[in-house]
């Protein structure tokens, strides 16, 4: 099953970067990247690195990582595709790269001092660390820079794809209020539903809400101060809140072996964690949640990204109890650990997408977060549960979490011979 791992992320590997998997994401991918690397780094350090290096190519001047670079423009199983996203309304983005103009969990730092910790002694690894880290830095200040208006330390997105779980129910209030102008909409014929079982995906109603926020972003230039003032859609999202707060951390430990200056991230780290802890807890549903900034409320909706901001380490062992007790019930009552949203909450939707499905690479962040509060019996769970489900169904992209039907089934959800999954798989084996 290992080498069925390292084939299934070798396969996806084209020139010097890694696809999600074939015909339905063709391209480059921002946090899959990562991940990726993570799982290069158990078989080949130098692939490790050169995912790295080539999705750096892609960083925009004002520090954004694209959430997808465009390395060809021949590939048309896509959409929205480069001809769409238009990346070059933004003087500063790169000149001979096509990329996406929203960016992803800034899960990076924290992969990188995961890879680093494998091989703490590696002198072409600490170079390459010395290359990245004022670039992954620089990722950061973006965050900072142009999407904290307020100046709180948390970071706010407008598009449900910056937090990589697109069409979880916490957007569905705000997506819906958006009141829809066909004439801001331009003609698209979605692709996704041609790779993918339709049931699994999410709905055409919400791509046009997802094209509509797109439009909005290419409208300012993909400028977040801009958008911040229109967008109908703004959250400070718990999920890439927590794992900017963890990459920070893993930044400022690699920063100080490698000698950098990381007072800058320390003054920004020491903010985020404070409010963090004052605005994203809700003890309504006892879990952290993502704060809709239009409404000026927390959601109170619990899914995996409130779960998962455990991994980094902010939460006080009482709230880490409160999180892991829900957890505890859904194993109880016959879920595989761990679902992406909600099982007792009326929009459980167990096959689509992130409205359920368990999701391998989230379940290695919550790993960490349980392991770090001493829940290791909890932890053991949640790793034999992916193992099993990958070992038994293949390297899907999701999975079902319902015990009872997922025993009868032979497969896993969305897409197929995919790299992440397999990345999950090896980073399970590994610790
Ligand atoms: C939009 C590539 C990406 C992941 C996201 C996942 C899905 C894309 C899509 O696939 O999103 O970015 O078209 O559905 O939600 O987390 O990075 O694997």
């Amino acid at each position: 099953m290992i080498t069925t791992a390292t084939n299934t992320i070798l396969g996806n590997r084209k020139n010097g970067f890694t696809i999600p998997t074939a015909k339905l994401y063709p391209f480059q991918w921002n946090w899959d990247s990562a991940f990726i690397a993570s799982g290069y780094s158990y078989f080949n350090l130098d692939f490790a690195i050169q995912e790295f290096k080539t999705l750096m190519k892609g960083q925009w001047e004002n520090g954004m990582i694209p959430h997808i670079i465009f390395h060809s423009e021949n590939e048309k199983t896509y959409f929205p595709n480069f001809d769409f996203w238009k990346s070059d309304v933004n003087s500063g983005s790169p000149k001979d790269l096509a990329t996406s103009g929203i960016s992803q969990p800034p899960v990076h730092g924290f992969l990188l001092e995961r890879i680093y910790l494998q091989h703490p002694n590696n002198p072409k690894l600490l170079d390459f660390i010395k290359w990245i880290f004022p670039k992954i830095v620089n990722s950061h200040r973006f965050f900072y820079k142009y999407r904290d208006p307020n100046h709180e330390g948390l970071f706010f997105l407008y598009h449900p794809w910056e937090s990589g779980r697109d069409n979880s129910p916490i957007w569905d209030e705000l997506l819906e209020n958006i009141e829809l102008d066909p004439s801001q909409i331009p003609a698209y014929t979605r692709l996704d539903t041609l790779h993918a079982d339709p049931s699994e995906r999410p709905t055409d109603d919400q791509y046009d809400r997802f094209v509509y926020l797109l439009e909005l972003g290419k409208k300012y230039k993909y400028d977040g101060q801009e958008i911040a003032k229109e967008s109908p859609l703004k959250v400070q999202d718990s999920l890439m809140n927590a794992v900017l707060i963890r990459s920070n951390q893993s930044l400022i430990r690699l920063g100080k072996i490698i000698g950098e200056d990381v007072a800058e991230l320390e003054e920004w780290n020491q903010q985020s964690v404070k409010l963090f802890n004052q605005k994203l807890w809700n003890d309504k549903i006892d879990c952290f949640a993502s704060y809709d900034m239009v409404n000026e409320k927390l959601i109170g909706i619990r899914e995996i990204g409130g779960w998962a901001s455990l991994c980094a380490g902010i939460a006080n062992q009482e709230q880490a109890e409160k999180t892991t007790s829900y957890l505890q019930k859904l194993q109880n009552n016959n879920f595989l650990l761990c679902p992406s949203f909600d099982p007792f909450h009326a929009k459980f939707d167990p096959k689509r997408y992130w409205r359920g499905p368990i999701w391998p690479h989230m379940n290695t962040l919550l790993f960490d977060g349980l392991i770090h509060y001493g829940f290791n019996e909890l932890a053991n769970k949640v790793k034999e549960d992916t193992i099993y489900l990958i070992e038994n169904k293949g390297f899907y992209e999701y999975f079902e979490p319902r015990k009872s039907i997922s025993e009868k089934l032979e497969r896993g959800y969305g897409g197929n011979h995919f790299s992440w999954t397999a990345s999950s798989y090896l980073t399970f084996k590994n610790i």
